[in-house]
């Protein structure tokens, strides 16, 4: 199915799940804004609605072998965020919107300890695009617990850390934010080729979500094999798939190309099948003609930390 279920879709949470009373929610918007305000839940309910559906993956999501399951898809329903920063009438000063959840912990850099709520940004004009929700459905459902009630925050396109759930206060800053998820977890650290020969170490934030595809499963039809997948994390436009060590060959995207933020599937016939083992691994190409990385490219394996693994992912299969 397209749509996860919601008692199916995984959650990812590094602090506690606070409880939050929905006659109780208030979600502050402060900082550099001329005018701050709070806002209530059945106001956010009366301003006008907007839904997405959108695949959530965890930038985590195959960093080790035994994490798969870390992504899902769901129509996501709220209000848009930019017309309620338009009206909280930022200072030119500001150039960064922090979220906070009301979910914390304690945080201790170079010996000073802390209380932290999670928190991430987005710089103005992310925070400001279009398809940026204050989000209280999921899947026509009020949120559930775990994954934010009563609002969270859904940025399409993007991994899932930038989805603050629990939110509880958006604040424009004159200056980029340094919490923990933005410049200690989810932090990438690769050694870069450079085109003059060398290496260069970066630290990149993890941010917009990397094209990656799929093999789901495969059906068979007497003589001939039909294979399904998906593909998401960018502006998917096609997806190959080879069979053992034969040459790429294009799939059919089946469903999903009118929705821009949503995994697409994809199939294949197959008709040449042998009995024994064999294997399948597929990529995605974005618009651009960027092409999902084969799990032994320099991009992935000069990568030192788990997030972002979008590499090609190979299913076994034994035909009988
Ligand atoms: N407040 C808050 N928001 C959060 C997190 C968190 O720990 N606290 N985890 C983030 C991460 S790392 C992921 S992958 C997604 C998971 O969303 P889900 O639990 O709804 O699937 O939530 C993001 N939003
Ligand atoms: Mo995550």
């Amino acid at each position: 199915e397209w749509i996860t279920p919601n008692d199916q879709f995984f959650t990812v949470s590094h602090y506690n799940r606070p409880v939050v009373r929905p006659e109780e929610y208030r979600l502050e918007i402060t900082g550099l804004v001329r005018h701050p305000k709070i806002y209530t839940l059945s106001d956010l309910k009366r301003r006008p609605r907007q839904e997405v559906v959108f695949t959530l993956e965890c930038a985590g999501n195959h960093g080790f072998d035994w994490f798969t399951g870390g992504i899902g898809t769901a129509k996501w329903t709220g209000t848009p965020l930019a017309p309620l920063l338009q009206e909280a009438g930022f200072r030119p000063e500001g150039i960064e919107v922090v979220f906070f959840g009301a979910d914390a912990g304690e945080e201790e850099v170079r010996n000073v300890k802390m209380h932290q709520q999670f928190s991430r940004s987005l710089s103005l004009s992310d925070a400001m695009r279009p398809e940026v929700l204050l989000c209280y459905e999921m899947n026509g459902e009020s949120l559930p617990h775990e994954h934010g009630f009563p609002v969270r925050l859904i940025v399409p396109g993007w991994y899932g850390v930038a989805n603050v759930k629990w939110l509880s206060r958006i604040e424009v800053m004159e200056t980029r934010w340094a919490g923990r998820f933005m410049t200690r977890d989810y932090v990438t650290i690769r050694e870069e080729s450079r085109s003059g020969g060398g290496t260069l170490w970066t630290q990149k934030v993890v941010g917009r979500a990397r094209i990656k595809s799929i093999a789901a499963r495969v059906i068979s039809r007497g003589e001939r094999y039909h294979i399904e997948g998906a593909a998401w994390g960018g502006a998917i436009d096609q997806v190959e798939v080879r069979i053992d060590d034969g040459r790429w060959v294009p799939a059919t995207i089946t469903s999903g190309r009118d929705r821009e933020f949503a995994w697409k599937f994809w199939s294949l016939e197959w008709t040449a099948t042998t009995p024994g083992e064999h294997t399948i691994t597929s990529r995605a190409i974005d618009r651009e003609g960027n092409i999902q990385p084969a799990a032994d490219d320099s991009f992935l394996t000069q990568k030192h930390t788990y997030w972002e693994s979008n590499g090609q992912i190979t299913r076994r299969i034994r035909i009988s």
